[in-house]
């Protein structure tokens, strides 16, 4: 996040690796599809590939109010987030 309270949309995707997700292992969907479904997430209110603080801030209460609905994506977030940060 820069000094302005927002977030480019680029640097949320440096962070994210669709091809970790199962649903992309299994072949069931594709790299961009997700990749364009976890994107979608973040840049709500407006669509100009910049998060603001408040687009931040509803993505968390989104999240937050669709975990159990919602716990397979949850579940790959997560496991993308490991292997971001994993050694190997
Ligand atoms: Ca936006």
């Amino acid at each position: 996040m820069n000094k302005d309270g927002q977030v480019k949309l680029d640097d949320i995707a440096k962070t994210f690796d669709a091809s970790t997700v199962k649903e992309v292992q299994e072949g069931k969907r594709s790299e961009q599809d997700i990749y364009m479904e976890y994107m979608s997430l973040w840049d709500t209110q407006v669509k100009d590939g910049i998060i603001t603080f408040d687009e931040f801030l509803a993505y968390y209460e989104d999240y937050s109010a669709s975990v159990e609905e919602d716990d397979v994506f949850v579940a790959a977030m997560k496991e993308s987030h490991r292997s971001t940060t994993s050694t190997q």
